[in-house]
């Protein structure tokens, strides 16, 4: 359903750019109107937006973000909670529940907690309200060698394998609605998509800002990048956001478009 969404958002936008509301620290009101303000003036460009704790931490799920949740309702953008679950089970149901309830139509959640009373949790709440969870795979950042890219021994094989295609694989076997690997990693994207066979789609952070490039993700195989500062700190943010959705999308359109 989430997947599905979010396919028809895209293809009626003709774009596949998320736009992560990064604001940084500043009054909540201001952050609101500030939030708000970007929204309206981007989502032409859009097919999702993301959130995330450090503006649920000012704003409140219930009282300011639910506001800006409802705004992306209102211009009919999915909406993203990336709340990196994992903890232990029981709490992560509750987290889920929570941002469900405030109307998201997914989350983002950890892996290394594992299945059984980690995120299994997350899937059940997820299929009885109808919405999505999305997985990390490998981080954008360049620490995330340190813990997506370590040699671990599969349990199932007994070989020496990395943690990353360790999680491509949970994500295929748990039926996630998408994975999250870094655009700074292209090399890695493409490595990823040939485990996920366009079963999971491939969600993209670190365009721009983190120094990762639209086309270059777009082409190694992810599907959606997920853009924040370069946006929320251009000059002119809908311009920002259309210079980048007009590479990503052409390169997306030469690629192909997303295989079924
Ligand atoms: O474009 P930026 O760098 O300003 O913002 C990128 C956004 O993507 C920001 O909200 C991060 O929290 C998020 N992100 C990453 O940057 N790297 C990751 O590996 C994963 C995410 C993310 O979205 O996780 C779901």
């Amino acid at each position: 359903m989430f997947r599905q969404e979010m396919e028809s958002s895209a293809e009626k936008k003709k774009s596949n750019i998320i736009l992560a509301l990064d604001l940084g620290v500043d009054s909540p009101q201001r952050l609101l109107t500030r939030s708000l303000r970007i929204l309206n003036t981007t989502h032409e460009h859009l097919c999702a937006v993301k959130l995330n704790r450090q503006a649920v931490l000012p704003l409140g799920l219930f009282t300011g973000v639910q506001k800006i949740v409802n705004r992306a309702k209102e211009l009919k953008l999915p909406t993203i909670m990336d709340a990196k679950i994992n903890d232990i089970g029981n709490t992560n149901r509750a987290i889920a529940e929570y941002y469900y309830k405030a109307g998201f139509d997914a989350v983002i959640a950890s892996p290394f907690v594992g299945w059984t009373e980690g995120l299994q949790p997350v899937f059940e709440t997820a299929q009885k309200m109808n919405r999505g969870v999305i997985v990390l795979v490998y981080m954008s950042h360049r620490g995330a060698i340190e813990g997506y890219g370590q040699m671990v021994q599969d349990a199932d094989t007994g070989q020496l394998v990395p943690q990353y295609r360790i999680f491509a694989e949970r994500a295929l076997k748990w039926k996630a609605d998408g994975a999250v690997v870094g655009a700074t990693y292209p090399e890695k994207i493409r490595e990823i998509h040939t485990v996920l066979k366009d079963k999971v789609e491939i969600y993209s952070p670190g365009v721009g800002a983190q120094g990762g490039d639209a086309e270059v993700a777009v082409k190694a195989g992810a599907d959606y990048l997920i853009v924040g500062r370069s946006v929320v700190e251009a000059e002119d943010p809908a311009k920002k956001a259309e210079q980048i959705k007009d590479v990503a999308w052409q390169s997306l359109e030469r690629r192909g478009g997303k295989t079924e």
